[in-house]
């Protein structure tokens, strides 16, 4: 028997929650106690001062406490978070560097995805849907050298939008891989074109998007993480001209530097994109 499940936000919660738990949970247990008084306090006042200015009511304050509990009982908090808050935490964590922008990681990374050597293909299915796609490039240094044995691990959504490990019914590592420079410092990687990705519609941030009269949508992206030894890890995403919701997306991750250049081939499309690393 071959059973199709639908993608629901709660499953796919559920996932990203426990990968999250899973590679980085640090808790609070680093961070001196001066530290998590002042955050959590000016937090709060902020929080105060918007309920003071809007007047907020009882019943939208009962609002808010039934969301965030479906927040948590759908798993969400690392979607609502990457989404509406990370990319300013990237912002300021990046802003000194003089390389490559990057921008945010997202909820659905996952380490140690097959290695594919310097020039090779994603994992992916026969008869893989989507537009093939072959990406060159190579990876430097600020310091204007190649950097051979560098990593670049990539993964992306299909063309229903949808990330293997989150959505059901999709090989493990699929559209998932590592690439490993060559002594140039390049790789050539063979792939399809991601669909855009919606935010799930049945889940806690749904609901917000829907209530608020919000779209849903991130422009197709592709995400990567450069790395080499000595070098500080860029986390990147590279996203389509012409994309309706690069000016717009949702979890306002585009920079304009990100943007690729595709050119059509024989049966699909080439794109030449590079890296450049700030040294540690
Ligand atoms: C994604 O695919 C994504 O990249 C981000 C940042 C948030 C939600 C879904
Ligand atoms: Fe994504």
């Amino acid at each position: 028997m071959t059973a199709t499940h639908s993608p629901t936000a709660a499953a796919s919660g559920a996932n990203a929650t426990e990968r999250f738990k899973s590679d980085k949970l640090a808790g609070v247990a680093g961070t001196p106690k001066e530290r998590v008084s002042l955050l959590a306090r000016e937090v709060l006042e902020a929080v105060h001062a918007t309920i003071r200015k809007h007047k907020v009511t009882y019943e939208e304050y009962n609002a808010l406490k039934s969301w965030l509990i479906s927040v948590g009982e759908d798993g969400e908090w690392p979607l609502f978070l990457d989404v509406w808050v990370e990319h300013v935490v990237e912002d300021v964590a990046t802003e000194h560097r003089q390389g490559n922008k990057g921008t945010i990681e997202g909820p659905y990374y996952v380490p140690d995805a097959p290695e594919q050597g310097a020039r090779g293909s994603v994992p992916s299915r026969e008869n893989e849907p989507g537009t093939p796609l072959v990406w060159t490039g190579q990876v430097t240094s600020t310091t204007g050298a190649a950097l051979g044995g560098a990593k670049v691990e990539l993964w992306h959504a299909d063309a229903d939008g949808l990330y293997s490990q989150f959505a059901p019914d999709i090989p493990e590592w699929n559209l998932r891989g590592t690439f490993t420079t060559d002594d140039e410092g390049r790789f050539e990687i063979h792939t399809v074109r991601p669909a855009p990705y919606q935010i799930p519609t049945d889940g806690a941030c749904g609901k917000l998007i829907a209530a608020a009269g919000w779209h849903a949508w991130r422009p197709a992206h592709l995400h990567v993480k450069v790395s080499a030894p000595g070098h500080e890890l860029l986390t990147a995403q590279l996203y389509f001209p012409g994309d309706e919701h690069n000016d717009d997306d949702i979890a306002s991750a585009v920079k304009p530097e990100l943007l690729l250049d595709p050119r059509p081939s024989d049966n699909g499309e080439t794109i030449d994109y590079g890296f450049v690393l700030d040294p540690a």
